[in-house]
């Protein structure tokens, strides 16, 4: 527990309450007055919060070593206002009591993030926070198919990304590599796309069971992230043509490939088997996730004729509709006129912008993945032993400084769904690898989804961040010691 300092009595806070990742909206500061946690603290709040204090107690009770937990008549007091808006919450802490109160769980949830942030040595500091996000979707994706990575790991990865407010993470399940989610009613894919080698240079092996995904749903949705699971179709296929010869063009089989090489594998456009397999994987996929995104991919098919391209996401965009979920894809799907409420995923600079400008005049959302900006896997700098280069080198700075509003013409704040930071694994062999990719440049893209544009600031963020530092240490997670911070 850090040592406390006090004057006159009174305990120095040692966090501002402005020091959070990501800024809050309105931040009001009593710098004369701070809460002191102590054994006797404790958390009350109303039966639909019930989940949420327990963690907050837990969190407060990890950080200070004291025994705070829930209970009647507490000092720490959690409710309900739904007038505030569901991710929204008002904190407001004075030497007496400590008030939060969210637009429902999930606004209480992130009003827990940020206490978690402010406590310092038991003592949290003075004043009232108003916040809320300026986008709905704040994702991360992590890419299992070109590395597998278990449901453990994906839950400790979960972890990792909550304090910042991250509300949804897309995994990537399919490529030419490799099938990473059981699909009982197909069950080669996994057998043989999910075997032994099936990773980037023979990495892996590995797949989700159903089950093991069930886990990774619950357990997100526990801590109010949604898992958007990426089907990638018609390219990135080789694994299921492999497992199914009859997707292929001449229903011969192909080899397994664990290169990195991309855009060499497509569904034929023609074929029924096409289409029964299609609805088979997105019926599947659809029933296992509650959350309400499945992700159909539509990168890079640079061996499917156009005509045979739109022709199949004519067909096949219409179907998750059915099962009660919203499509996105990679902007390439701009290409066709899209169904409803399809959200068109902005991921490569220079191509398909007028595609994606297109799809937003035309009232679709789209999530801002600029690869210059958000791709994780990109390098921090020449030196970066892992990651590719393709989008150029991202530092922390470079993956703060730019606004998605101002990203693409015609593509604005109104039309804007939110930002996610995506990363592939083709040269990611371990959790580690993930840990150093993704952080700290994840809390830069956080606070981009999050924050007002008004608040953000590059050199108060790299202050906030060098604080986070020794969070990460104690949790042992091995981020990149940038340069461009100054860690503590
Ligand atoms: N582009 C490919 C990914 C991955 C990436 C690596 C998209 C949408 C390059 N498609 O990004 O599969 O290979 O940076």
């Amino acid at each position: 527990m850090a040592k406390q300092f006090r004057v006159l009595g009174v305990p120095l806070p040692t966090k501002q309450l402005g020091d959070v990742i990501p800024v809050p909206a309105v931040v009001r500061p009593v710098t004369t007055t701070t809460f002191t946690i102590v054994s006797s603290t404790r958390v009350s709040t109303v039966p639909e919060a019930e989940a949420v204090a327990g963690r907050l107690a837990a969190g407060l009770s990890t950080a200070t070593g004291l025994p705070v937990t829930t209970g009647d008549g507490g000092s720490i007091r959690l409710s309900l206002d739904p007038g505030l808006g569901a991710e929204a919450y008002r904190l407001e802490i004075t030497a007496g009591a400590v008030t939060l109160t969210g637009g429902s769980p999930q606004g209480l949830f992130w009003g827990v993030q940020t206490i978690l942030q402010l406590e310092c040595g038991g003592v949290l500091p003075g004043g009232v926070i108003e916040d809320r996000p300026r986008f709905p979707y704040r994702g991360a994706m992590l890419d299992l198919a070109r590395h597998f990575f278990t449901a453990d790991e994906i839950k400790a990865h979960i972890d990792q990304l909550v304090p910042f407010k991250i509300n949804h993470l897309h995994l990537h399940l399919t490529d030419d590599q490799g099938w990473r989610l059981e699909i009982p009613g197909r069950p080669r894919l996994t057998e043989i796309g999910g075997g032994p080698g099936t990773g980037v240079d023979g990495a892996g092996p590995g797949f989700l069971t159903t089950a093991a995904y069930a886990e990774v749903v619950a357990y997100a949705a526990d801590r109010f992230v949604g898992i958007v699971p990426e089907i990638d179709m018609p390219g990135h296929v080789n694994a299921a043509q492999v497992a199914y010869p009859e997707l292929t063009a001449d229903g011969q089989p192909v080899a397994p490939r664990t290169d990195t090489a991309v855009g060499y594998s497509s569904l034929p456009a023609g074929p029924e088997t096409t289409y029964a397999f299609v609805e088979d994987v997105i019926r599947t996929v659809a029933d296992l996730t509650p959350g309400p995104y499945l992700h159909i991919g539509g990168d890079e098919c640079h061996s499917t004729p156009a005509a045979d391209y739109r022709a199949f996401l004519e067909r096949v965009l219409p179907i998750p509709a059915k099962y009660g979920k919203t499509v996105i894809g990679w902007h390439e799907i701009a290409a066709v006129d899209l169904p409803d409420h399809v959200v068109v995923q902005y991921w490569r600079p220079e191509a398909d912008d007028a595609g994606t400008a297109r799809a937003a005049a035309e009232g679709r959302r789209v999530i801002m993945s600029p690869a210059d900006r958000v791709y994780l896997d990109m390098k921090y700098d020449a030196d970066t032993p892992l990651g590719l280069d393709w989008a150029g080198l991202i530092g922390v700075e470079r993956a703060y400084d730019w606004d998605p509003a101002d990203r693409l013409p015609g593509v604005d704040e109104e039309s804007l769904l939110g930002v996610e930071a995506p990363l592939w694994s083709e040269t990611l062999r371990s959790v580690d690898d993930v840990h150093r990719m993704t952080f700290p440049r994840l809390p830069a893209v956080a606070e981009v989804a999050w924050s007002p544009r008004a608040a953000r600031d590059w050199p108060s963020f790299r202050e906030r961040l060098a604080a986070y530092g020794p969070r990460w240490d104690a949790a042992g997670v091995d981020y990149y010691r940038s340069p461009e911070i100054d860690w503590r």
